[in-house]
């Protein structure tokens, strides 16, 4: 019989906890202590923008009492999407292999994290999905869900995706995809974040899975959803779906008998050029 060979067992996968924090005093401590019981072997980084209400602090506080809590503080308020930026390009330099995303106000349910990270087993980005079977949102006001419902439509219909939560937060990311997806070039910084993240993964090949969850409105502390978030959204994912539509009108062009697709390979690159200038680049 043959001994196990340790050196043949897949290493642990190293997991941080992305969670940014604007105003959450009063919602932090008891989300941290959840996600510490949910996955204890897992780090939570707390990324504060300079809250007003000192939710950088209580993130120091428990810092100094748990090795596993580490906190970044940025000097104001930037947006969600730089956040999570600044978050994973911090992960990334430590040597993460799974990075997720989670919000600090409770709506995101650190019970759901194992099957959140399971799922990258056969993933490369998994999604925690309130409009898959099985998924709900709990006393969510009904203008939110119509918001959320009409946004995922929107974006379904605009870019061709057929991820039903686009929108959703509460993500989990092998580093491989995060290096893959040029993460310095991403403008967005509202929920928009979230959608321009899921496209480019989409559009890298890489598989995603959406994982049903329980999403519970915020008990504390108000939400920093604005009309401008919501605006940043409706734009970009119309800029992304004009160049999107293009990309296919030219592709089709090209494949025409007798187009100049037949001069080389060197057209093509150009066309492709062009588009990134007006737009991102788009399958
Ligand atoms: N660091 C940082 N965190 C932010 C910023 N804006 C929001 N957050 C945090 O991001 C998470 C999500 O923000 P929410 O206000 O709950 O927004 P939302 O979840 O899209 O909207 P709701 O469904 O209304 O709660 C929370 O943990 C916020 O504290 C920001 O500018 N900087
Ligand atoms: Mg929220």
């Amino acid at each position: 019989m043959t001994e196990p060979n340790p050196a043949a067992e897949p290493a642990a996968r190293r997991i941080v906890i992305v969670m940014p924090t604007y105003n959450e005093r009063q919602n932090l401590e008891s989300i941290a202590g959840r996600v510490r019981a949910a996955l204890p072997a897992a780090d939570l980084l707390v990324v504060d923008d300079n809250s007003p209400d000192g939710t950088g602090d209580i993130a120091d506080k428990l810092a100094e009492a748990d090795a596993h809590v580490q906190v970044m503080h940025r000097a104001e308020k930037a947006g969600l999407g730089r956040a999570y930026i600044a978050g994973f390009g911090w992960a990334l330099e430590r040597g993460y292999d799974v990075i997720v995303e989670m919000d600090a106000d409770g709506s995101h349910q650190p019970e759901h994290l194992p099957s959140l990270v399971g799922a990258l087993d056969h993933a490369d980005l998994s999604i925690g999905s309130r409009w898959v079977r099985g998924g709900k949102v709990v006393n969510w006001p009904k203008s939110r869900e119509v918001l959320s419902r009409a946004a995922n439509i929107y974006t379904r219909l605009m870019l061709g995706l057929s991820v039903r939560d686009a929108t959703a937060g509460f993500r989990a990311y092998s580093a491989d995809t995060l290096r893959t997806i040029s993460l310095d070039r991403v403008e967005s910084t509202g929920y928009c974040f979230q959608i321009d993240l899921t496209i480019r993964v989409h559009q890298a090949g890489l598989r995603i899975v959406e994982v049903p969850i329980t999403f519970v409105e915020r008990e504390h502390g108000a939400s920093k959803m604005s009309n401008s978030i919501i605006l940043e959204a409706f734009w970009r994912v119309a800029q992304w779906g004009v160049a999107r539509r293009l990309s296919q009108l030219r592709t089709r062009r090209l494949r025409r008998p007798g187009s100049w697709a037949s001069l080389g390979p060197r057209r093509p690159a150009r066309a492709c050029y062009a588009l990134r200038r007006c737009g991102r680049p788009v399958s």
